[in-house]
């Protein structure tokens, strides 16, 4: 059994859910805030004190950052549908869109930082909204007929300005990205895996 420690609003864990989830892979997944030093178990596996963490149940060495734990998704399970590539590697991005936002007290604040932060999600939200404008007539998805993991990174990172109420208006904005995030925002794994704040701590298994 593979487990997965996550956390209820973070954006990168989120992308590693689905891709478990959209392959039928079952997972145990556990929450935890990785700042709650005497409780957190992420420092144990990842000398960043980062999650999302993929463990395994026979001592192999845990996987840690999302983009490291997709591609371990990916490759691993290659035989089972969806393959979420389109196997064309030199067409579209088909990895990380990186989604995290967060917001410091105002005493804490660095001015310059923050317009650089401000910058890269503008400039993301637009790379996106032509990402969703470019896809071909009809379809669903961004790279191909079928869903990709281009798709999870684009939605997560979008649901992560959505939840994080960072760029209100940002629908009216970019339209067709709204769209597409809408659309497939509502299927059902990606319903049940939506970012909750943090307080809501428990272990299910999936
Ligand atoms: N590049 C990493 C970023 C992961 C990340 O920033 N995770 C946040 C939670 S959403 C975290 O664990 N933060 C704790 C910390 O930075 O100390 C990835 O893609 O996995």
């Amino acid at each position: 059994m593979l487990t997965i420690i996550s956390a209820t609003p973070s954006p990168y864990a989120r992308m590693n859910r689905i891709a478990l989830l959209e392959k039928g892979i079952p997972f145990e997944l556990k929450n935890e805030i990785p700042w709650h030093e005497s409780e957190t178990q992420t420092p144990l596996y990842n000398p960043l004190e980062k999650l999302p963490i993929l463990l395994f149940d026979d001592g192999r060495e845990p996987v840690y950052d999302s983009a490291q734990i997709q591609e371990y998704i990916v490759q691993k399970f290659a035989d089972k549908s969806p393959r979420l590539v389109t196997g064309d590697v030199d067409n579209g991005p088909q990895s990380e869109a990186d989604p995290d936002i967060m917001k410091r007290d105002e005493d804490k604040q660095s001015k310059s930082w923050l317009n650089r932060q401000n910058r890269k999600i503008d400039g993301a939200l637009k790379a996106m909204n032509e990402l969703a404008k470019s896809r071909k007539e009809g379809s669903d998805y961004l790279l191909a007929d079928v869903m990709t993991i281009a798709d999870i990174a684009v939605i997560c990172a979008v649901g992560q300005v959505d939840f994080g109420g960072v760029r209100p208006g940002w629908q009216d904005k970019y339209p067709e990205l709204a769209a597409y995030w809408k659309s497939l925002d509502a299927t059902k794994n990606f319903a049940d895996t939506k970012p909750v704040m943090f307080d809501l701590k428990h272990n299910t298994v999936v």
